[in-house]
């Protein structure tokens, strides 16, 4: 049997107009989705990095594609899963399916923040 699909959100360089969007051409796009206000987003300069706060989060703007596990193991290796990134569940607002982001797994402190989205075109 062959694996699944996933519904993916992405919220960096991997957006549409993008640096790395190329990564998803040929993946299904869902459509435009915003977090539940449990995260917090943050500028590394070249990619941001979403964290968890559960207490004191935001609701984030991102995109979400069905995407094949081809392109999964791609993704995995750019964004260094499990180092830099991890692939966990997310939740989404009004999107009721299971779906997965890369959440960073570095440290965040003095990071510049973004409000609810970002952008690599300074
Ligand atoms: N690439 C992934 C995680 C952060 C990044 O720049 C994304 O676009 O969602």
């Amino acid at each position: 049997m062959s694996e699944p699909r996933q519904y993916l959100f992405i919220y960096g360089t991997l957006k549409r107009g993008e640096r790395n969007h190329r990564l998803l051409a040929g993946e299904p796009f869902v459509g435009e989705a915003v977090t539940e206000p449990r995260y917090r987003l943050y500028d590394c300069g070249a990619h941001p990095a979403l964290v968890e706060d559960e207490a004191n989060g935001r609701a984030l703007r991102g995109e979400v594609y069905l995407v094949g596990p081809a392109t999964l193991r791609r993704l995995d290796i750019l964004e260094d899963v499990p180092h830099r990134y991890e692939l966990l569940p997310v939740r989404l607002h009004g999107f009721d399916l299971p779906v997965q982001t890369y959440l960073y797994r570095q440290d965040v402190s003095g990071l510049p923040e973004c409000a609810e989205s970002w952008s690599g075109r300074k």
